[in-house]
């Protein structure tokens, strides 16, 4: 077991970012047996979930004549445009099935507000909105974070970057996430969270 002051954060382990799912990453099912071991590990265990309603600014479809994956200038900068996914309610916003959600502490929800984004698990894309994880790690004694999930370029780096921003001891277990790597955003997102100070490991050693 971890000691006390460590939590473990999966990030939308999700159907859609699953094969088959609106929103795929590839292989993002193969994680889903490393994080339910690591979930046994931790004292302090947090889940994240997308969480969209079908009139999300993000989606492509919400913008006509927009195509998925370009980008859009919102008031609070550019914002990648993804086809429709976990919208709230429907399977693609469920957890993977053999996720083992019965070992979570915490399930927080993100990107519930149509007009904003959420890759990050403390702040909206606006970067200055927070969701609340950062009190509750605080009120809990976390100081160390492990984080893991889908995507390692998008929802897992981001949420990362404001870990170690925020002062808390922030490691990325690699090969407990899988990336989308769309325009080069995996070589920029490693780049980005070893900057931060995040430290890149792999669960198998
Ligand atoms: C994510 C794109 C859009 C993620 C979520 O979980 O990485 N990526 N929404
Ligand atoms: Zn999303």
């Amino acid at each position: 077991m971890r000691d006390a002051d460590e939590a473990l954060v999966a990030i939308d382990l999700q159907n859609d970012f699953c094969p088959g799912g609106a929103l795929a990453v590839p292989a993002g099912d193969d994680i889903v047996t490393p994080v339910n071991a690591l979930l046994a590990a931790f004292p302090v265990r947090v889940l994240t979930q997308d969480w969209h309603p079908a009139t999300h600014t993000s989606f492509a479809a919400n913008h006509p004549g927009a195509a998925p994956y370009g980008t859009v200038d919102m008031p609070y900068g550019p914002q990648v445009l993804w086809p429709s996914h976990c919208v709230q309610g429907t399977m693609g916003a469920d957890f993977h099935p053999a996720l083992n959600t019965d070992r979570a502490d915490l399930i927080l929800r993100k990107g519930f507000r149509s007009g904003i984004d959420s890759y990050s698990a403390f702040f909206e894309n606006d970067r200055t909105t927070p969701t609340g994880l950062e009190g509750y790690l605080r009120s809990r004694g976390v100081t160390r974070l492990t984080l893991v999930g889908l995507a390692l370029d998008f929802c897992v780096g981001w949420s990362a970057i404001d870990a170690a921003r925020l002062g808390f001891s922030v490691t990325v277990l690699e090969d407990a996430c899988r990336a989308i790597d769309l325009n080069g955003s995996l070589a920029a997102a490693r780049v980005a969270m070893a900057e931060a100070g995040v430290r890149l490991e792999r669960a198998d050693g």
